[in-house]
């Protein structure tokens, strides 16, 4: 897939055009921008005018889409960022993947069916960044959407928003607008196929991703050039296409942690456990299993969170080396 955030001309870095008013080419006045596409060795920085530039960057460098970042003589430099994505690479290094996020937008649907604990996982990892999860729910012109869409909410509301769309037949879209427009910017995440780039096609026509490119191509995802790039919604918000994001593990949330961002146990959590490092599990006077003996949390989602919890444990112990 190619980057089009070319509105505004792509200029080479070295040339005048596309600086901001005023520039002073010896360096003397730096440009800050945002970064807007990612392409390995050349990210594209959107400027405070409107225009863009590209930029050479080492391949590797940190640089991720979503920075505010300031050009100056000596090169980029990425400022500090918040509500940052991240996922581990097929090499289990983690790696950012978008910044500077407001929500991240869980993308289910009835086909095709999304792996166990994706949006638990998702829903954690978002939280512990500090980005808002909520959830599309799409194909709803598919049998099962509705069934799918009441049980993501019985789960999930009122702690997030969810919502029952279709991108192809451009149902249920203007919701999801309205969102963005308030929310500001996010990125979908979700199971290949279930129609992230349907959506993102669909709230921004201008973009004409391919849909399904990925799935057509054995190689996973091998053919995308970019990593992720933003665009601006005509209607408000901005949205970060990230393609071949499938799955990810909450990378950053601790054991600890966990209980305090996983869905579902928002309100068992508000009363005391016994044991202020309370992990939920075995200990006596929990709060958690006092809500499932209680019929408040069903049985499974404490199961599902001891499963996560496990996961964690061990990914804790192989970071520590035994
Ligand atoms: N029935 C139905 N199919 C859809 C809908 N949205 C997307 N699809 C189809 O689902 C397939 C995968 O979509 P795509 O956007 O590539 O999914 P991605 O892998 O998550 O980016 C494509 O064949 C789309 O046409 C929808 O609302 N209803
Ligand atoms: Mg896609
Ligand atoms: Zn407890």
């Amino acid at each position: 897939m190619a980057a089009r955030p070319s509105k505004a001309p792509v200029v080479e870095a070295g040339t005048v055009g596309g600086l901001g008013k005023g520039t002073d080419r010896a360096g003397r006045d730096d440009v800050e921008g945002v970064i807007v596409a990612h392409h390995g060795v050349a990210v594209v920085v959107r400027l405070a005018d409107g225009g863009q530039q590209r930029v050479r960057v080492r391949r590797g460098s940190r640089h991720v889409v979503g920075d505010r970042a300031r050009l100056s003589e000596s090169g980029l430099t990425s400022l500090p960022a918040q509500g940052v994505l991240r996922r581990r690479d097929t090499r289990g290094r983690v790696r950012a993947v978008a910044s500077n996020l407001d929500a991240l937008g869980i993308v289910l649907a009835p086909l095709p069916d999304s792996p166990p604990g994706l949006l638990d996982r998702a829903v954690v990892a978002a939280r512990s960044a500090e980005v808002e999860p909520f959830v599309v729910v799409n194909k709803s012109d598919l049998a099962g959407a509705r069934d799918l869409f009441e049980r993501v909410c019985d789960l999930l509301e009122p702690a997030a928003r969810v919502f029952l769309v279709s991108a192809d037949a451009g149902q249920g879209l203007d919701a999801l607008r309205v969102y963005f427009a308030r929310r500001g910017r996010g990125v979908f995440v979700g199971t290949s196929g279930v129609g992230k780039s349907s959506l993102l096609n669909a709230l921004c026509p201008d973009v004409d991703l391919a849909v399904g490119e990925i799935n057509a191509s054995s190689g996973l995802g091998r053919h995308v050039t970019s990593t992720a790039t933003l665009h601006a919604l005509a209607s408000g918000g901005e949205l970060i296409d990230t393609p071949g994001f499938r799955d990810f593990g909450p990378v950053e949330v601790s054991a600890r942690e966990l209980s305090g961002h996983f869905p579902g146990f928002e309100a068992a959590l508000t009363q005391r456990c016994r044991f202020r490092d309370c992990l939920h599990r075995s200990e006596p006077d929990c709060a958690v299993r006092r809500a499932v003996a209680q019929g408040r949390i069903a049985p499974q989602r404490h199961a599902a969170y001891l499963d996560l919890l496990s996961e964690l444990e061990e990914s804790e112990r192989a970071e520590r080396g035994y």
